[in-house]
């Protein structure tokens, strides 16, 4: 019998800290050796002239995501949707991209338990092919839910709170909000935060349709910059006071940034993340004839090619050192999706998410890589070691190392492609990348040792992707820094 269940051989493998050439030796869906030489492979696969990366963890998406209100200005209608991206076709798309693992996002609705909906998520999620993790979102923080609800879903390996700080049906107050980072302190959780301001964002948006101004592009008029900094400074300051380490979601702008820098070098546990969108996109692209712009609406808005330079430094500085998708894919035509409220309506009542976890890894690539913004070993420490560290993965996913699980994206870094929607194998009828020319591509993705893409055909059979509990890990330890001394909130 041989000795490895496959080889991958002759690439250049890339980890966060170096590139080496060697051969992989898998087994059981492990890493068991990298070796110069490596013979005895049951299968081999030839990586000559290929990059071997881990496979990109994507911590940030929502997939099949049960909704009430829906990510809209005024919480709709309250009818219960589904996000139209299915685990199995989620994981079709992200193993297209060359990512293996995500975390995604369980519901809580007003006026209910979390507990109902993680067990409806977690049979949603168990019909997919790609391994995954899930945030728990907060947007109704009873006694109940936080004192006998959040401990019962932490035994199970659920370990990051995730809140909003806007949209009407999901916003909490800073009240609710200090109550969300007392548990996830006691319970040692991450809590991670949708940074814009509601209040803000509610008054400009009744300013402006009163003003008649609706059309797409006003999203971003709804929304500036000033919002999100205000908010992610907010945030800060709430986690500082409790000693609760956060990560701040999806920063779209150097001001918003800036607030972070300034508490990591104050010594706060405070973490940035932002996404292909606010590297690429603009406001300018919501200003497109009709109902078109709505394809670019996502939350922080894109800004202006100016800012995405800045963003690029900010990630250059490791102010942000995570790049996630913020997958959250609503199609142009029919009538759910992005025209759930009509072509006609105002930007308030519009869904706001963009697809883009097929998309990331080629675009950060392209537009980091290949043009020099950043190194390799950078790159791969945002889209796979980052995430996997931050979210208590690491060292199962995100590195290639000796025990941990066999992901890997190969990966040809001269191959140019035209980014088109059929590439992206999602549910979603569009991708808001549609022309956007890449050079480096994924041309095969193993996940836990089994090739599930190559040449961009996924092959996989679904029910086979796990769920990965999350244990207690130090990474997100308060500091055991308070104000005065007084423990407000000791640990479990
Ligand atoms: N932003 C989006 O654009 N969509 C989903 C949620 C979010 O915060
Ligand atoms: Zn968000
Ligand atoms: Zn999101």
């Amino acid at each position: 019998m041989a000795d490895y269940d496959l080889v991958v051989r002759g690439g250049q493998v890339a980890s966060g800290f170096g590139t080496m050439r060697c051969d992989i030796g898998i087994r059981g869906g492990r890493i068991a050796a990298l070796a110069d030489r490596i013979t005895d492979g049951a299968a081999v696969l030839d990586a000559g002239g290929l990059l071997v990366l881990p496979g990109g963890v994507d911590s940030h998406c929502h997939i099949e995501e049960p909704a009430r209100g829906g990510y809209v200005g005024t919480g709709g209608d309250l009818a219960v949707t589904v996000n139209e991206e299915s685990f199995r076709t989620a994981s079709t798309s992200a193993f297209a991209g060359g990512t293996t693992s995500v975390v995604c996002f369980v519901p809580q609705w007003k006026g209910e338990g979390i507990l109902p909906r993680v067990a409806d998520y977690e049979q949603r999620a168990a019909k997919g092919m790609l391994d995954y993790s899930f945030h728990q979102i907060i947007s109704d923080p009873t006694d109940e839910v936080l004192e006998r609800e959040v401990p019962q879903i932490v035994a199970k390996g659920i370990r990051s709170l995730k809140v909003f700080l806007t949209y009407e049906p999901l916003h909490l107050s800073d009240e609710q909000f200090l109550k969300v980072l007392v548990t996830a302190r006691r319970h040692g959780c991450l809590v991670t935060v949708h940074c814009e301001n509601y209040a803000a964002i509610k008054w400009r948006t009744e300013m402006l349709l009163r003003a008649g101004m609706t059309a797409p592009k006003y999203h971003a008029w709804s929304r500036p910059i000033v919002v999100e900094r205000e908010a992610t400074h907010r945030a800060i300051a709430l986690a500082e006071l409790v000693d609760q380490p956060i990560q701040v979601f999806h920063v779209s702008c150097a001001e918003a940034a800036e607030e972070i820098a300034r508490a990591q070098h104050r010594g706060l546990k405070v973490w940035g993340e932002t996404c292909p969108q606010y590297l690429t996109l603009t406001a300018a692209d919501m200003d497109r004839p009709g109902f078109e712009g709505a394809a670019y609406m996502c939350s922080p808005s894109p800004r202006t090619v100016e800012e995405q330079g800045r963003v690029w430094e900010m990630i250059r500085r490791g102010t942000l050192d995570i790049v996630s998708s913020d997958h959250c894919g609503f199609s142009m035509g029919g009538e759910a999706g992005k025209a759930v409220s009509g072509r006609d309506a105002p930007f308030r009542d519009i869904p706001n998410g963009i697809p883009g976890l097929a998309a990331r890894l080629p675009i950060l690539f392209s537009e980091g890589v290949s043009k020099g913004r950043i190194s390799l070993e950078h790159f791969v420490r945002l889209t796979a070691t980052n995430p996997a560290r931050l979210m208590g993965l690491a060292p199962r996913k995100g590195v290639i190392a000796i025990g941990a699980d066999a992901d890997l994206a190969l990966w040809d870094p001269k191959k140019r492609v035209t980014i088109a929607n059929p590439l992206m194998q999602h549910a979603i009828d569009y991708t808001p990348y549609e022309g956007l020319e890449v050079t480096g591509w994924p041309v095969a993705t193993i996940r836990r040792g089994e090739v599930v893409m190559r040449d961009g055909v996924v092959q996989a059979e679904p029910g086979t992707g796990q769920f990965l509990p999350r244990a207690p890990y130090d990474f997100i330890a308060p500091r055991g820094v308070l104000a005065d001394g007084f423990d407000a909130a000791p640990r479990a």
